[in-house]
Order: C-alpha cells, then sequence, then structure tokens
C-alpha cells in the first residue's frame, strides 16, 4: 500500500502527478486555508504533509496526527512548523532552500529601486490624475547608485543581494550574527558592522533574516530611531521582524524617508497604517513569486517528501535528530 499524503494548498498539477506516482494523494486543489484542528484532521492518518508557509504545524496538530512522518514545506523560511516538537517524535521536517535566492534578491532590488526612485508613488499620482504639467523641480528623491546599502541578515539571499548591489557602484555593509569568512565578504565586496552602525550608517536596509523569537521585532521604534531621515527600509524577510506599528508610525512623522514591505505581521492582514501613507510600496508576499522557482521550490518539497517517505534522507532535512527518534 501506498503512503498517504495531503497537499495543503493549491499547487503546479505536474508536481501532483509525480507526487501520485509515489503515494495516495489527497490534495487541496479548491485552495481553501485549513486551520488548527481542520488541519489536524486533514492530516489525521496521513504519513506525509507538503505545506505552505500558510500553514502552521504545531504541538496539537503533531499530537492529533500519530502516523505523520514528514512535513515538507515549500519554502525556505520555516517558523511555521516546530522543528523542536516535530524532532521529538521523529516527524523530518524539510524546507527549500537555494532555489528562490535570486528570485528573492532581485525582488528585494526592485523594492530598493521602487523605494528610493518614488516608482509607487510616481504610478499612483498619475491614475489620480494628478499630472497637469512636468515640472523640473518635481519629484527630487534620493540616488541609489553610490549609496549605502545595508543588508541584516547575510545568509544565501543576503549574499545575492550584496552582488547586485556592484552594478549599482553602492557601498555594501552588513550585519550577521556570524561574520562571513573574507573570501565571501570579497565577492560580495561587503564590510562587516554592527548592528548599530548598520542602522546609522544605511541608505537602504535591506531585512533578510529568517524569523525566530529572538528576531521578533528587531527593528522597533530604538532601532528606526537610528536611521537616517533620508534612509529606506525594505523587509522582504518575514512579518515579525520588524514591529509594524512602529514603523508605521516613524513613516508618518518622517522619522526615516520611505519603506517597501513585501511581508507583515498577521498578513494578509495588514495595520491600517500603512494604507494611509505614500512613502511606503506595499507587495503581497511575492519575493520568490516567479513562474520558475515557485515550480522549483514545489519540486524540491516534493522530492524531500519522496525520500522522506521511502526510508532516504532527505536533501534539506532540517532535523537530522528526528531521524533516531523515528519508531
Ligand atoms: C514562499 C517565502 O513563497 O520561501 C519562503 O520562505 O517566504 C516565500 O518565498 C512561501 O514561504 C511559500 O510557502
Amino acid at each position: 500500500m501506498k503512503p498517504k499524503i495531503f497537499i495543503s494548498r493549491e499547487i503546479f498539477g505536474e508536481v501532483i502527478a509525480f507526487l501520485e506516482q509515489h503515494f495516495e494523494v489527497e490534495s487541496n486543489q479548491d485552495d481553501i486555508l485549513y486551520e488548527g484542528p481542520l488541519l489536524a484532521e486533514k492530516l489525521a492518518g496521513k504519513d506525509g504533509a507538503l505545506i505552505l508557509a500558510s500553514d502552521r504545524i504545531d504541538e496539537a496538530i503533531i499530537a492529533a496526527c500519530p502516523n505523520l512522518k514528514a512535513v515538507c514545506n515549500i519554502g525556505v523560511g520555516y517558523n511555521n512548523i516546530d522543528v523542536a516538537a516535530c524532532t521529538r517524535v521523529g516527524i523530518l521536517v524539510t524546507n527549500t532552500p537555494e532555489v528562490l535566492n535570486d528570485t528573492t534578491a532581485d525582488m528585494a532590488f526592485a523594492l530598493v529601486l521602487a523605494a528610493g526612485r518614488q516608482i509607487a508613488r510616481g504610478d499612483a499620482w498619475i491614475r489620480q490624475g494628478k499630472w497637469q504639467r512636468w515640472r523640473f523641480m518635481d519629484w527630487l528623491g534620493p540616488d541609489v547608485h553610490h549609496a549605502t546599502l545595508g543588508i541584516l541578515g547575510m545568509g544565501r539571499i543576503g549574499q545575492a543581494v550584496a552582488r547586485r548591489a556592484a552594478g549599482f557602484d553602492m557601498q555594501v555593509i552588513y550585519h550577521n550574527r556570524k561574520r562571513l569568512p573574507p573570501e565571501i565578504e570579497t565577492r560580495c565586496a561587503a564590510r562587516h558592522v554592527s548592528k548599530d552602525e548598520l542602522l546609522r550608517e544605511s541608505d537602504y536596509l535591506v531585512l533578510m533574516l529568517p524569523y525566530s523569537a529572538e528576531n521578533h521585532h528587531c527593528i522597533g521604534a530604538a532601532e528606526l530611531a537610528l536611521m537616517k531621515p533620508t534612509a529606506h527600509l525594505i523587509n522582504i524577510a518575514r512579518g515579525g521582524i520588524v514591529d509594524d506599528a512602529a514603523l508605521v508610525a516613524c513613516l508618518a512623522r518622517g522619522g526615516i524617508a520611505g519603506a517597501a514591505v513585501d511581508v507583515f505581521e498577521n498578513e494578509p492582514a495588514l495595520h491600517p497604517g500603512y494604507l494611509k501613507l505614500d512613502n511606503v510600496v506595499l507587495t503581497p508576499h511575492i519575493g520568490g513569486a516567479s513562474r520558475v522557482t515557485r515550480l522549483k521550490m514545489a519540486r524540491l518539497a516534493a522530492e524531500n517528501l519522496v525520500a522522506a517517505l521511502n526510508g532516504q534522507p532527505p536533501p534539506n532535512l532540517l532535523n537530522p535528530d528526528a531521524l533516531s527518534n523515528r519508531t
């Protein structure tokens, strides 16, 4: 008998077809968001799950689904999964690193340019019928070239952002818990600085760090107060890293010049203050959303699930300790 799996949200048909070669598949192609007990009901009796960032795998779900052996996330960030609880009961957890690096770095740069060069604001202004005559002295904003790009969280995506900055002759500074080896710093032309220095010096500060309890609100009122009034903040990492209420208040009083935000606390709900501001560019968590990349992510997650349920080590196993806790 084939193992049973649940695919939690709508994904590519070709990936479902691949999984059907290996498993008995129940798939939610109506894209209903199952939460808490409803998700537990769907996962009960399943051996594996292919899930997205919107699906929360917590202690209660784990306790309700004793057959579950593998949870494979389509996404590099996995703060939606209680990995420690999975490890304790031998559930293998995987993610999809690397395949989205360049797409997400492209988006980070798009947001740097959109925020600095007032692209969304200009677009909205034209659509509102406000463009009556062209004026030489209108729309005078900052440059991107030769500005200082700060990167908080210099993992694989942060490094890809840094490499793009070379094309704009930017100075790149970064802060990371662990300083990068010199050869990577050279390749990225990036200088390690303290978090305070990063906040003080950056003209464009890109957040690229994973969410964890430790990183919750790591950009709040105190950190924003250190930034230049001419600076722009770009959050493409995870909601919750920025205190949205503090950012809204700071943008409203001109504490920093602008922001671009792709990820929000409690998304898709967002702080209502964002909608009243014209110095923030808002996008709906689309950092990795190119067709090719999303397909690569879904395929990689599916390959992880096939390996995990066939007794092979999945390529992107996050909790190797779970292997020895399997019953
Ligand atoms: C994904 C992301 O599309 O990979 C991540 O961590 O934030 C996104 O690019 C999302 O997680 C889908 O589950």
